[in-house]
């Protein structure tokens, strides 16, 4: 059995991150969605994945959890090039941003939580927020700068660091918080990419809701 488990892909940032990779290079599994926040949810999950969360990919037997590892292993199956840049130098640089990614960015992750097609007034400012702003456009604008000649993308081609960071795009938008220049430019180039058009149609299809309240999380369907 091959199939990735992901969770609503309107509002799973983690799942929708080796998603996209495992969609780039046509990995052959089948999507299987577990929407999150449901009174059965945690049940589901607990059923088939060690951690009890998504992204979850099951390959022949095996279980494979975290989404740097589940790019990890699609990127041994991919031809060399094809998730990581092939410059050993570009390729370190963008292991060092998608680990940046995934152990960090609490103040926007928290502030800003993933609703790919909703569109809301930005969040209160506080320092935290403001500096993971500044580090992403500086981040943005100086790989695109140093790295980016050759395509649209952090490296130039599309790679893993462009999934690591397509939430955090989709989070701008939503939110409308600033960015310029160069990372304005990046941050386009990403939500017009036919990879995330695809995925954003899909989202915008899901007859699920989630609402982040400050007594916790609910989730209901949407009306038809
Ligand atoms: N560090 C994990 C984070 C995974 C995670 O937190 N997933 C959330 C959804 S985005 C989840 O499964 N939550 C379980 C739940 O809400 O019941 C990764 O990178 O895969």
């Amino acid at each position: 059995m091959r199939q990735f488990v992901s969770g609503n892909l309107n509002y799973s940032s983690w799942s929708i991150r080796p998603l996209l990779v495992a969609r780039k290079v046509e990995l052959p599994v089948e999507e299987v969605i577990v929407p999150l926040d449901f009174p059965e949810t945690t049940a589901q999950l607990k059923a088939i994945s060690p951690t009890a969360k998504v992204p979850l990919l099951r390959w022949d037997g095996i279980e494979i959890w975290e989404s740097l590892s589940i790019v990890e292993f699609i990127a041994e199956w991919a031809p060399p090039g094809a998730v990581w840049p092939s410059d050993p130098a570009r390729r370190a640089l963008a292991r060092s941003v998608c680990s940046e990614m995934h152990a960090g960015f609490q103040a926007i992750r928290s502030a800003c939580p993933m609703d790919i097609r909703a569109r809301e007034p930005a969040p209160e400012m506080t320092p935290a927020l403001e500096a993971d702003i500044r580090r992403l456009q500086a981040m943005w604008s100086g790989l695109r700068a140093a790295h980016g000649a050759g395509g649209s993308f952090l490296f130039g081609a599309w790679s893993a660091a462009d999934a690591f960071y397509t939430p955090v795009v989709t989070r701008f938008r939503t939110f409308g918080l600033p960015l310029t220049g160069a990372a304005a430019d990046y941050a386009a180039a990403v939500l017009e990419d036919p990879l995330f058009r695809t995925l954003e149609e899909q989202a915008k299809l899901e007859p699920w809701w989630i609402k982040y309240g400050s007594d916790g999380r609910s989730s209901g369907y949407l009306k038809p």
